[in-house]
């Protein structure tokens, strides 16, 4: 393997070989301590002028970014573990982005799709259209967050079936606005004094497999969640399953096999529609192009955000036609939904994806990140699980030989690799994962450095 992962993430050599991309050496240096005196006083001035419910991960600020490197205030380069969240999935600045950005704001940057339309929005509909699940007919609209889309799908599925629930998963994140907080399943930070909540989101067990109290398998799983819904709910009432493929703020969970193949038939045969929220994990993350090809499961609408414009705000809805086009004209919209800067955005990384395989790039990523994480876990009786698939894995620390989560551990180990220049994100509803979403252009010597600063995290 060479070092980077996929050609064009050398944007250009340099004699000492360490490959620049987006203008950023990629080299991890520390010049100060993290955070530095520039980002100290910045974080003062957030203090003053941010809300304090804006929280902040790792108050380094960002001057600049590029592949698997942040820059920051205080010219420290940190190894980029988190992607903003899973969303420069292309890199940071990547300049096929740039230069779609560039071209786009020179020429007008928004009309209001509703008022008078953009090519470019019909194009990235059309890109949805052809990556996601299923080669059946299908229709996309374009909006401007990971939640709105949820919420956009959620009304789109009510309308169609004519009614009203809708079923959810323990651990389930689906995003803060009233109705997706009704749908994220964790109190704490997401919920906490800020209902009521909408009604008719009824949520059951998802499959864990590291967490089931005895083994049982997906298709059992998926038994034990939907005898709940026929009995609680009823499948007549129910117009949508909302599931996260692999899930993501709820810890990176897994479902095991069969799972997501057996809900999806049940809502077929029962006439709910089967709904992925692929926000998190579509776009190459997970080493296909949307989490649900891993097992050939084809949902009837799908949500996309993150990883889908390169760090632009942009997100959809897809389905079958007849289920998006059963919504009355001017049913559906928003002033700034797809966006054309947002949309030529997705246009180049959408390009990039395809053109540069970086589905093929998140499969590389997991065969060297695995393994190593397999090798710390049997060396650290604390990791009591690595799990995830392609760009997209985790470990679980839990109290060694138990499955007790250790969320107190868990923060050090994350802070101890922000000291060391590594950015890592913890996630979970137990605060005990620590998850790894590197961007696909990273090479490979940063991977392997960010394995060793976590290692010594570990023993620290
Ligand atoms: N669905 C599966 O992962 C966003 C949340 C960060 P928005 N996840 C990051 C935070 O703490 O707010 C997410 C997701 C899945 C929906 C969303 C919501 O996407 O773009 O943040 O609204």
């Amino acid at each position: 393997m060479t070092d980077t992962l996929q050609p064009s993430a050398r944007d250009a050599g340099n004699e000492s070989g360490v490959p620049i991309i987006s203008g950023v050496r990629q080299q991890r240096v520390l010049r100060t301590a993290i955070p530095g005196p520039r980002s100290q006083q910045l974080q003062e001035r957030k203090t003053a002028a941010v809300a304090a419910g804006v929280g902040v991960t790792l108050p380094v600020y960002i001057a600049a970014a590029g592949g698997g490197i942040l820059v920051d205030v205080d010219g420290n380069q940190l190894i980029d573990f988190g992607s903003g969240i899973a969303v420069t999935t292309v890199g940071n600045a990547a300049p096929r982005v740039v230069d779609g950005v560039r071209d786009q704001v020179d020429r007008f940057t928004h009309t209001c799709f509703m008022v008078t339309p953009y090519e470019g929005y019909l194009q990235v509909c059309e890109a949805l259209n052809r990556l996601t699940p299923g080669n059946h007919d299908k229709r996309s609209m374009l909006v401007n967050s990971g939640a709105e889309a949820v919420e956009n799908a959620v009304k789109i599925a009510r309308r169609y079936t004519g009614r009203d629930a809708v079923a959810v998963f323990d651990h389930a994140y689906h995003g803060r606005t009233n109705l997706t907080m009704a749908m994220t399943a964790k109190n704490m930070p997401y919920k906490d004094g800020f209902g009521p909540f909408a009604g008719e989101i009824y949520r059951v067990p998802m499959s864990y497999p590291f967490r089931e109290p005895a083994p049982i398998d997906g298709a059992g799983a998926a038994a034990r969640a939907l005898s709940l819904l026929d009995k609680q709910v009823g499948a007549n009432r129910l117009a949508a399953v909302v599931v996260e493929p692999i899930q993501g703020e709820g810890g990176f969970v897994v479902p095991a096999p069969g799972f997501l193949p057996a809900v999806a038939a049940w809502c077929r045969a029962n006439h709910v529609l089967f709904v992925a929220d692929e926000i998190q994990s579509g776009f190459a993350r997970t080493g296909d192009m949307f989490a649900c090809d891993h097992e050939g499961v084809v949902p009837d609408l799908v949500t996309t955000a993150k990883g889908i414009a390169g760090g632009l705000p942009l997100a959809g809805v897809t389905g079958r036609s007849e289920i998006m086009d059963s919504v009355h004209s001017g049913g559906l919209g928003g002033t700034y939904g797809g966006n054309p800067v947002a949309c030529a955005a997705a246009l180049g990384a959408i390009a990039m994806i395809e053109q540069d395989d970086l589905v093929g790039a998140a499969r590389r990523i997991e065969a060297v990140l695995r393994p190593r994480l397999e090798a710390l876990a049997a060396r650290h009786p604390e990791i009591g699980d690595v799990r995830g698939r392609g760009a997209m894995l985790a470990i679980e620390i839990v109290a060694p030989g138990t499955t007790t989560p250790d969320a107190a551990r868990t923060s050090r180990v994350s802070a101890a690799c922000h000291a060391a220049g590594l950015v890592t994100l913890t996630c979970g509803t137990y605060g005990n994962v620590l998850r790894f979403l590197p961007p696909l252009v990273i090479p490979e010597s940063l991977l392997v450095e960010g394995i060793e600063l976590l290692e010594q995290a570990l023993g620290s």
